[in-house]
């Protein structure tokens, strides 16, 4: 088996470090130097290192025909074609679990930044403008709020778990009714929108949930409903939440993500009911480093034995094809 490593796309710089100095691996160069870099080292590859934000195309993978595995550094793998992946016998791993809480963390602490105004209120301090105003507008209360949580997966029932310590009501909408959840389900996403105060997306990414949260589901949730998306920019129609925002067709809204990262609509940046954050969910120095931990534990596990640790849940953690 081919077991010369390939970084694509930038990484964590002490990750970065050690597969260069542990593994001797290489670097996919993103320029002019690609192609002649792939034709020179493309038939050595085995294994790929990656992240949630670069992934590896069908075409990339065409270019590298020994490989084994995709490591990639991130529990979302939207920009992974997984199906090719599968197609050729190729396994892909993620990291999930070591992410949960925090990303969790970010969604709790983005809706109470959302309903109680808070980065708002803090530029309204550092503008000079409490001694010059007075008193700062009143904002939205969090606890009791009725809260839908689109996607009860790990990290949903986590966001779950931690609003039900507010009193909040909450209620779902996944692919399936979970069996013996607590949570009362709702069979559509704009069912779900329709009867909460705060959709939070805690969905997957990729074309299966693309605009899954469109101007219906957002007129649902109404000019009294906040939305929440710690998940990816895709599954919302951006240019319909953008404009329902700046219309007051709905109340506000706190993003980690968006469509077209790292452009955000400059539409929002004047809004004070909306909270944006840069794509930072899992980012803390203990997350990272549990993320960066299983990102190697996954590519030694396939080094030694052929298999992964965590494989996506589309494929076993053994690749089928890889005999071919
Ligand atoms: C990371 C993420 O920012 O895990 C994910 O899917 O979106 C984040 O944790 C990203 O993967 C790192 O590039």
């Amino acid at each position: 088996m081919n077991r010369r490593i390939l970084q694509v796309g930038p990484l964590k710089p002490s990750l970065a470090a050690t597969l260069t100095e542990r593994y001797d691996a290489l670097v996919l160069p993103d320029d002019h130097a690609r192609a002649a870099f792939l034709a020179e080292h493309g038939p050595s590859i085995g294994a790929v290192v990656t992240t949630g934000r670069t992934g590896v195309t069908a075409d990339l993978m065409a270019q590298l025909p020994s490989l084994g595995a995709i490591v990639n550094f991130g529990v979302g793998y939207d920009a992974i074609d997984v199906e090719e992946a599968a197609a050729r016998g190729v396994l892909v791993s993620h990291t999930p679990d070591v992410l949960t809480d925090c990303v969790a963390d970010t969604a709790i602490g983005l809706t109470i930044d959302t309903l109680r105004t808070q980065s708002a209120a803090d530029r309204f301090v550092r503008r000079g403008d409490w001694p010059a105003t007075g008193s700062y507008p009143l904002a939205r209360k969090v606890s009791g709020k009725r809260v839908g949580i689109l996607g009860l997966g790990r990290i949903g029932r986590a966001i779950a778990t931690r609003f039900e310590a507010f009193g909040c009501p909450i209620s779902y909408h996944s692919r399936r009714e979970v069996p013996g959840s607590p949570y009362r389900y709702a069979a559509s996403p704009a069912a779900l929108a329709a009867d909460v105060d705060v959709l939070v997306l805690a969905t997957s990414g990729g074309s299966s949930t693309r605009h899954l949260v469109d101007r219906t589901v957002l007129e649902a949730l109404g000019p009294e409903g906040y939305l929440i998306n710690i998940a990816r920019g895709s599954v919302v129609d951006q240019a319909a939440l953008v404009e329902l925002l700046l219309a007051g067709g709905i109340a506000g809204a706190g993003l980690d993500v968006y469509t077209n990262e790292p452009e955000v609509p400059a539409e929002l940046m004047a809004l004070d009911n909306v909270v944006l954050l840069p794509h930072l969910a899992s980012g803390t120095v203990e997350t990272r480093a549990a993320m960066e931990q299983l990102t190697l534990d996954n590519l030694d596990r396939w080094l030694a034995d052929g298999t992964v640790l965590t494989p996506v849940p589309e494929m076993p953690s053994r690749g089928a094809a890889r005999s071919r």
